[in-house]
């Protein structure tokens, strides 16, 4: 599949993103720059937590449903997986393949993305391990498929597709359609369900969620030489139904001022930055969005309480 490569996130377009986000109204900032080091890792901490459900969710279901998920996969497939993180889901799927030729780990956090392949090398000498640092948000390319790899299947779970706005969603499924013609893709989906359950999971006990969110001011304080008041910042997220997403803010608990690269940003006392949105989905509404990024899905399936689902899809 050839695929124009994505350039990694380099320091000069954390800032000019953050310059342009906090420019505009409201203020916002896209979700891949929480993960840095400390980011990814405070991340896997969250996929720990009680409150967060949807980790255990999915492992239950690629545990009982790997092999009926990639039951369309050939033997010799190349796996492309985005946001491939501490790569905590890919054993189930690489281990209900037949032979899989390759792996392919795409992912803008550096750290994580050394980590996680060179374990998979150890543990899987017969799969051919490749490290892409990359934003799947811009268009990408791919290295060539060796000429072992027969078909490729694009993984995608962790319900970072809801982290995407719909609009998003559709045109990363275009381009991911376009870049390798027929493909199937295994897709994580975190559903909709009582507002009180996803606020949890967004607001633990322990606060990991919130250091994970703040950590995008020390990030941008320790690269960008901004001078956010991090303790000045509060952790706010809360579900809104209507678009049926979690929305993610950090609120200034105070008036103050912030230099990036010699221009100066007010936030006013209670003024937010937006810093993610988790879209949580129907069965049907995911069907309609597969199908309006040229796929469709060929079975799908929820753990025991309907949490979570993952879906088996192919391009049409
Ligand atoms: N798939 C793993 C990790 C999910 S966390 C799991 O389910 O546990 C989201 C991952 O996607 C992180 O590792 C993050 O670095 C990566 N990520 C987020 N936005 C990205 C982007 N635009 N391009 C590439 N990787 C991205
Ligand atoms: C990676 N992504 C799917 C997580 C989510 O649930 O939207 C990121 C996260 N944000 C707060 N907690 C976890």
């Amino acid at each position: 599949m050839a695929i124009p490569l994505p350039a990694p996130l380099s320091p000069s377009s954390f800032g000019q993103d953050l310059a342009r986000g906090l420019r505009g109204r409201p203020k916002q900032i896209a979700p891949k720059y929480f993960y840095d080091d400390a980011g990814s890792a405070l991340f896997d901490e969250i996929c720990g937590l009680s409150e967060y459900y949807l980790t255990r969710a999915e492992l239950s279901i690629l545990r009982d449903r790997a092999a009926a998920l990639v039951s369309r996969v050939g033997a010799g497939a190349r796996v492309v997986e985005l946001g491939s993180g501490s790569g905590a889901k890919t054993r189930p799927l690489l281990d209900a393949l037949d032979k899989p030729a390759e792996y392919l780990a795409v992912d803008v956090s550096a750290g994580a993305l050394a980590a996680a392949t060179s374990a998979l090398r150890e543990a899987y000498p017969a799969v051919r391990v490749v490290s892409v640092l990359a934003d799947f948000t811009s268009a990408f390319a791919l290295p060539a498929a060796s000429s072992r790899a027969r078909e490729t299947l694009v993984y995608f779970p962790g319900s970072t597709i809801g982290n995407l706005t719909p609009s998003e969603a559709v045109d990363l499924l275009h381009r991911v359609r376009a870049a390798c013609g027929r493909c199937a893709m295994v897709l994580g989906v975190d559903l909709k369900k009582a507002p009180a359950r996803l606020h949890a999971a967004y607001n633990d006990a322990a606060g990991v969620t919130a250091a994970f969110n703040k950590n995008l001011l020390v990030r941008a304080n320790r690269e960008l030489g901004t001078n956010f008041d991090v303790d000045a910042f509060a952790h706010y997220a809360f579900y809104a139904p209507g678009p049926g997403r979690i929305e993610m803010h950090l609120a200034s608990l105070k008036r103050q001022r912030v230099e990036l690269d010699r221009e100066g940003f007010v936030f006013e006392q209670g003024e937010t930055i937006l810093t993610e949105y988790s879209y949580k989905y129907t069965a049907p509404e995911m069907e309609r969005l597969a199908s309006r990024g040229g796929f469709r899905v060929v079975s799908w399936y929820t753990d025991s309480a309907a949490d979570f689902a993952v879906a088996s899809l192919e391009s049409v």
